[in-house]
């Protein structure tokens, strides 16, 4: 994504490249500091649970994602320069394919021709397609081996699938999650609603439709005073909110409270603030609907952002379409698909947030490597509790 430079927001930046059936995907990822120990086997683990869950297309089952450093590493730890990272596509085979007749509704397919003035969709939609994603997961793993050491951790889960919703509380904790989470193959907060999330993506299979569904994403451990409010641009919750919108088939995204916020009163909204002994920073907040952003700052609350995903757009039996040579009505044309896709998305969701964060975390501690970063951030410990500022520290 491309934002206005920001010294508030910009720490790190990144561009991905490659076609979905093209020889390779590529990551490039600029501002890491030097220094940071990376272990690309979990990188390469953690790609690969964008495939695991129940709904994937029968790509699912030959992909590999082989993961290639070409180059920002030295014996495993980072030089301070771009980050290269090549993921090789098992299924090459972009010259071979056929074009589509009819567009897909949904997909790139018809705004994509309009756009280039083509007839060949295939010429859009292999760039437009999800398998873009992939790049995106690598280096969100990659950011969130920067921010573990900062105790910063961020976890994504399944909410519902198809309508059908589970009712779990957000967790106030990261404790809460990891365990619990593991055990369902949806990648939900616990394996309740696996059965009945797997009976729904049976059906829609068995009727050649497809579906979609929601996702929460949550950070731990973020100081305060991450972002910006300088320029609209360094808002964290934009930049977080855009960041989950710019994943494929993503309609609806909210933070906090999210839309509920509109009908909430502001004595009931507004999340108080307390005296806390017991807290590093001295206070405490006795809620969070802001979802830890205020101000387009954290403010030391866990962060919650929700992305709503519409269902597939490529269906067995098609949806009404047009053939673009013949000029006559047709059904959109079937390509292998996903039925469902939205634990996969999740994985993806949790991998622009990590870098969304990283980014911010970078810009705000600033340093050439990774130690100037840790030596910075303990002091910002101390200079974050208001009871304790020095008297000469004056207004302004
Ligand atoms: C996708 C279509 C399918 C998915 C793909 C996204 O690809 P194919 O047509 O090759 O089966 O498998 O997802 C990925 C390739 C991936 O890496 O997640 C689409 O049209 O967006």
């Amino acid at each position: 994504m491309t934002h206005k430079s920001s010294p508030h927001t910009n720490g790190l930046q990144w561009t991905t490249a490659g076609e979905s059936h093209g020889p390779t995907l590529v990551a490039v990822l600029e501002g890491l500091p030097a220094g940071l120990p990376i272990d690309f086997e979990a990188v390469q683990r953690g790609m690969m649970r964008r495939w695991e869950a129940y709904g994937r297309g029968k790509r699912a089952d030959f992909e590999k994602d082989a993961l290639s450093v070409l180059s920002g590493m030295k014996k495993g730890v980072t030089l301070g320069s771009p980050l290269t990272l090549g993921i090789g596509n098992a299924d090459q085979k972009i010259d071979e394919l056929p074009n589509l007749a009819a567009p897909r509704p949904g997909h790139v397919d018809l705004a994509g021709v309009q756009r280039n003035q083509c007839r060949d969709i295939r010429a859009l939609l292999e760039r437009a397609s999800a398998r873009e994603t992939a790049s995106r997961t690598a280096l969100g793993e990659v950011a969130s081996q920067l921010l573990a050491p900062f105790g910063i951790q961020v976890h994504a889960w399944v909410r519902g699938i198809g309508g059908v919703d589970a009712d779990w509380a957000f967790p106030s904790d990261e404790r809460e999650i990891a365990a619990s989470s593991a055990k369902s193959a949806f990648f939900g907060l616990d394996s309740s609603m696996d059965e009945a999330w797997k009976s729904k993506i049976e059906e829609a299979e068995e009727a050649g439709d497809s579906l979609g569904g929601v996702f929460e994403v949550a950070v731990f451990g973020c100081p305060p005073g991450l972002g910006g409010f300088e320029q609209p641009v360094d808002r964290l919750d934009a930049r977080l909110m855009a960041a989950l919108a710019s994943v494929p088939a993503i309609k609806g995204v909210s933070i906090g409270a999210g839309f509920s916020a509109a009908s909430t009163p502001g004595s009931v909204f507004h999340d108080g603030i307390y005296v806390d002994s017991e807290s590093w920073s001295g206070l405490g907040r006795r809620s969070n609907h802001a979802g830890g952003v205020e101000g387009g700052l954290t403010n030391g609350q866990p962060l919650s952002l929700r992305a709503a995903m519409k269902p597939i757009p490529t269906l067995r039996h098609g949806v009404e379409s047009v053939d673009l040579e013949q000029h006559k009505e047709s059904r959109a044309t079937y390509e292998r698909s996903d039925v469902c896709a939205v634990s996969a998305a999740s994985v993806v969701g949790r991998a622009v947030v990590a870098l969304e964060i990283a980014s911010a975390l970078r810009a705000r501690l600033g340093g050439v490597t990774f130690r100037e970063m840790m030596t910075r951030f303990r002091a910002l410990g101390s200079e974050q509790k208001p009871a304790e500022w020095p008297a000469e520290l004056g207004d302004l």
